[in-house]
């Protein structure tokens, strides 16, 4: 039994060297705000139907946020939107110690926009004080020059003005559960993304290297963070979004997935 379990120990080791610790992988119904995160929403305790809680506000235009049950009883957020509609969860009164944090969820998207070109869709924004920056970690834009859907991090609101920094390196995947982890951090007005637990140094920004105007990024001091979907022109392709989010959180440090 002891050599048994000193293997089973050296697997388990050996499965998680080099990777940041998991505390979503079978997570399930059990859910997985289990730790003490800044905010923490994995809809387990939420009654199936149309979202109402008091722990996150609700931002939407011609879109829904439905509590689904999904596989194994474990339950998720159903995002539904039609056209350039929007529906966010909206985390209020947020701050994170030195205005550092992380931010991991986990997603699936139906089908991303075809149309009209240059489709843009925002599925994360952080918002505050100090800086008009509307900050977007995670979100994308259809290329028809590629053509391809690919991921980017963007801002718009502020002195760097309305870009998405889409990369080839990060082409969607549509139908499949992924998780998406990203980081801000003032100390260079970094922000960084990691897909399915993998960064891509191109998805980043920072005070100088970033998609916009040739002026410096600089991260407002965040106290608000939405997390959902919305696309900003008229006439899509599909003519409505659905996608499903689970294990929200925002941590000091990184979780993983
Ligand atoms: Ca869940």
């Amino acid at each position: 039994m002891r050599s048994l379990l000193a293997g089973l120990t050296a697997l388990v080791i050996g499965v998680t060297a080099g990777s940041v610790p998991s505390d979503v992988a079978g997570a399930n119904h059990r859910g997985s705000c289990t730790r003490h995160l800044l905010f923490c929403e994995d809809f387990e305790r939420l009654p199936p139907g149309g979202a109402s809680t008091l722990d996150w506000g609700i931002d939407t235009r011609n879109g829904t946020l439905t509590v689904e049950r999904a596989r194994r009883g474990n339950q998720v957020l159903h995002v539904h939107t039609v056209d350039n509609g929007r529906a966010f969860l909206r985390v209020d009164d947020f701050a994170a110690p030195g205005n550092r944090f992380y931010g991991r969820m986990r997603l699936r998207v139906d089908a991303f926009p075809t149309g009209p070109d240059w489709a843009h869709f925002t599925l994360v924004e952080a918002t505050g004080t100090g800086s008009s920056e509307i900050v977007r970690p995670i979100g994308g834009q259809y290329a028809p020059t590629v053509p391809g859907i690919f991921w980017g991090v963007g801002a718009d609101g502020g002195p760097t003005g309305d870009w998405t920094n889409w990369r080839e390196s990060a082409p969607v995947v549509e139908d499949t559960w992924q998780c998406f982890e990203w980081h801000l951090d003032p100390a260079d007005n970094r922000v960084a993304v990691w897909i399915d637990g993998v960064a891509n140094p191109e998805l980043t920004a920072s005070t100088t290297e970033h998609g916009g105007n040739d002026v410096p990024f600089v991260l407002p001091e965040v106290n608000t963070v939405k997390i959902g979907w919305q696309l900003y022109q008229g006439g899509t392709t599909p003519g409505e979004f659905d996608l499903w989010i689970d294990d929200i959180a925002l941590s000091t440090r990184r979780l993983g997935c």
